[in-house]
């Protein structure tokens, strides 16, 4: 899939505009059905999922944004049925139900949103609880040194180190453009991760554990930096 976006990404131009337009004229279709209720963003998310070539990626949506995901299709979470584990080397694992994230107390940060493939969403606020809060409630061990990040898509994942993840423009996101979180955007629940590239924000996020190394997510495995600091960004203390 990686490989699949570069090839895109370099560009095949006939071949791509070609595809881009039966996949456009797919995409209204499905426009045309049920799924003009629940927007095109939804819809882009619903076309990708029977989209083997992974374009649907290359169709914005209104804001600006692009859906991304390495599975077909990921279930539907709200607050009957979503739960965020914390757990690992913590003295005090806990899940928080959707009711229990929305009582904390919640930040707002505003940043830029780059992605890797060169799009950006300038100025995009996300609000929810600091990660930091988080993993005082939880009392990090002495051994714990990083945070794997798990999703309820079953595929994707995610790792930020302590330091990073204590920085307060991180966040366990529960708004995005002060929206709940759609479910094409990872909702209910996702990370945000606002100084770095936005594969760290790791979508329809399901489980923090704390690990005594560094796991490299998904991305990572294929060759993506772990720390994906944005240029420019505040490294803090531990910038290299
Ligand atoms: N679970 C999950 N999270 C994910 C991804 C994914 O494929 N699955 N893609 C990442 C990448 S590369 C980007 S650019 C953003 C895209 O977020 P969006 O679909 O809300 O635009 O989500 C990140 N988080
Ligand atoms: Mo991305």
């Amino acid at each position: 899939m990686r490989e699949e976006r570069d090839r895109w990404a370099q560009g095949a131009p006939v071949g791509r505009r070609m595809l881009l337009g039966t996949l456009a004229a797919g995409v209204a279709g499905l426009a045309a059905a049920p799924y003009l209720q629940r927007g095109w963003e939804d819809a882009l998310g619903a076309a990708s999922q029977h989209d083997p070539t992974g374009l649907t990626g290359l169709l914005p949506d209104p804001g600006g944004f692009r859906y991304y995901s390495v599975v077909g299709s990921v279930p539907r979470k709200d607050e009957t049925d979503y739960g965020l584990r914390v757990d690992g080397l913590v003295d005090r694992p806990r899940t928080y139900t959707l009711p229990d994230l929305r009582a904390l107390p919640q930040t707002r940060v505003v940043h830029d949103v780059l992605c890797t493939d060169g799009w950006r969403v300038d100025d995009t606020p996300f609000q929810g609880v600091r990660l930091a809060d988080l993993l005082d409630a939880a009392g990090v061990r002495s051994e714990g040194a990083a945070l794997r990040f798990t999703c309820f898509d079953g595929a994707y994942s995610e790792s930020l180190t302590l330091e990073q993840a204590r920085r307060p423009d991180v966040l366990v996101a529960l708004t995005m453009q002060d929206q709940p979180i759609s479910h094409a955007h990872g909702g209910p629940v996702r990370l945000y991760v606002a100084p770095m590239y936005f594969y760290k924000s790791a979508k329809w996020l399901s489980g923090i554990t704390v690990t005594d190394r560094v796991i490299p997510g998904y991305w990572e495995d294929y060759g993506y930096d772990v720390d994906g600091w944005l240029p420019g960004a505040d490294r803090g203390p531990d910038a290299a």
